[in-house]
């Protein structure tokens, strides 16, 4: 007869728990856009809550950078520019792109030679603690 040890259960409760809990914020095209020399990169993708929550992005890291800036572009009399954006928060069901002429990440002071069709881990960090890692892959701007 087939028995549970009650310490088995608990750790398969754990992992559904953990599964769900990280289920519920989705990253789709992340695409890093690749500036000659040592321009800064800038980070895009589409960010949906999927869960029932809300759920604020808090700033993004990444080995490869020295430094990761969450910015919004804007326009303002007829002048473009950036500003900082130090949280953005989605509500349950809430998608969010960063796309060029809005929110980016912006990638700075590169530690390592990058070409196109790299891969770049950037680490999305959440306000309630969770650390999300993302695979962007180097695009060239024409492409975006
Ligand atoms: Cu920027």
């Amino acid at each position: 007869m087939l028995r549970f040890d009650r310490r088995l259960l608990w750790n398969l409760g754990l992992l559904l728990l953990s599964s769900l809990a990280a289920a519920d914020i989705e990253v789709e095209t992340p695409r890093l856009r690749l500036l000659p020399g040592d321009l800064p990169a800038a980070g895009y993708f589409s960010l949906s809550n999927t869960g029932d929550e809300s759920a604020a992005l808090v700033g993004a890291d990444s080995a490869t950078f020295g430094r990761v800036r969450m910015h919004q572009s804007i326009q303002e009399n007829g002048v473009a520019s950036m500003e900082p954006v130090p949280r953005l928060e989605l509500a349950p069901g809430e998608t969010v792109e960063f796309a060029p002429g809005g929110y980016h990440l912006m990638l700075m002071e590169r530690g390592q030679p990058l070409a196109l069709g790299d891969e770049v881990t950037v680490t999305l960090e959440f306000e309630d603690g969770r650390r999300t890692p993302v695979v962007f892959r180097a695009v060239s701007p024409a492409s975006l």
